[in-house]
């Protein structure tokens, strides 16, 4: 492939990127994070997705998710407005949540849907009604891509920007093919699903691969073992939402905030890489975008 541009993200390409945030501003001019996700077993995942959309510069972020685990996602994040929609039996999202959800009246400017979602019966339904009822740029993540996996062709009734951002395991259920294929092939990977269905794909672990639709690929260089924890994978997916909220093109949010990502795991890998969690990566996104800046 003697076309390939193949980039490392660097410090400096971050800076030429990362908007300064102007005097004359407002929280609308930084735009409205949606997070989508949780379900019975797993309300932080949406949290961390929530709390790190609102650490990187987002002007509102709301967290949608199903009604029973409302109260402790919102005790969690104060600052975010919270929605608790109709569920099943099972504490997933019912099919109800996308109608009540009514995305077309509505002025997100980024959707981050997955993380903790689960997987159910009605699921790819449920994930085709999300797909469909937008325009704006959604990322997919975590459950998200599991329900993606069981059809693909979902991707095609998009009418809008996507970004999935698989770890090795998820990818490897998108291709139908086994962790090792994955790991061994990591750039060809990607860059063939997002050139196939025309989507970002940030391929995640040690040295993340952002592959565009236009066939371009970003290698990261941040991030080390003290990521290697539950929970860090949804604070990208909120970064990542929030990058893109800002109005940010997709492409240089995603590149952002990967490196931001990693970065914010370096600063929070101290006194030991053993006990970083999740919630002291977000802690340190300001720290990794003041250094950047
Ligand atoms: P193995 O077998 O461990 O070596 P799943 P999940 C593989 C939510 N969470 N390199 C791994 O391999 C998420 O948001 C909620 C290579 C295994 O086969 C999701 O909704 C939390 N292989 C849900 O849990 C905190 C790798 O992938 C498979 C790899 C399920 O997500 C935790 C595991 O993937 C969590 O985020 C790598 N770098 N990384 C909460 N507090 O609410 C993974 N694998 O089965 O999709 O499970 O990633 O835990
Ligand atoms: P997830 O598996 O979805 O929770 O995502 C884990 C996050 O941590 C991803 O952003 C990975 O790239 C990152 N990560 C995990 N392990 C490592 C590692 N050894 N080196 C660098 N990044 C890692
Ligand atoms: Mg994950």
């Amino acid at each position: 492939n003697f076309k390939l541009k193949k980039r490392m993200i660097t410090p400096g390409m971050i800076k030429e990127i990362l908007p300064i945030r102007t005097e004359y501003s407002h929280k609308g001019t930084y735009g409205h994070a949606l997070l989508i996700g949780g379900s019975k077993d797993m309300p932080g995942a949406p949290t961390l997705a929530a709390l790190a959309a609102m650490r990187s510069g987002a002007g509102l972020t709301t967290v949608v998710v199903p009604a029973s685990i409302h109260s402790m996602v919102f005790g969690r994040v104060p600052e975010a407005i919270c929605m608790g929609l109709p569920e099943e039996s099972t504490g997933h999202f019912s099919l109800k949540s996308i109608e009540q959800l009514n995305l077309d009246d509505k002025k997100f400017t980024a959707l981050g849907v997955g993380p903790g979602v689960g997987t159910w019966d009605r699921g790819v339904e449920w994930l085709k009604l999300l797909i469909k009822s937008t325009t704006k740029p959604m990322v997919i993540d975590a459950d998200g891509l599991n329900l993606l996996s069981l059809d693909l062709s979902l991707l095609g009734e998009r009418n809008g920007t996507i970004v999935l951002t698989p770890h090795p395991g998820e990818m490897a259920r998108l291709i139908n093919k086994n962790i090792k294929y994955v790991e061994k092939n990591r750039v060809d990977v990607a860059l063939e699903f997002a050139q196939e269905h025309g989507v970002f794909v940030v391929l995640k672990g040690f040295n993340t691969i952002i592959a565009t639709p236009d066939g371009e690929i970003y290698i990261n260089t941040t991030g080390g073992p003290e990521l290697a924890k539950g929970g860090t994978g949804d604070v990208l997916t909120g970064m990542i939402t929030g990058f893109i909220a800002q109005r940010i093109p997709v492409k240089d949010a995603v590149i952002i905030a990967v490196y931001l990502h990693g970065l914010a795991g370096g600063f929070a890998s101290y006194p030991s890489n053993y006990s970083t969690l999740a919630t002291e990566v977000i802690d340190k996104i300001g720290k990794a975008i003041h250094y950047t800046m």
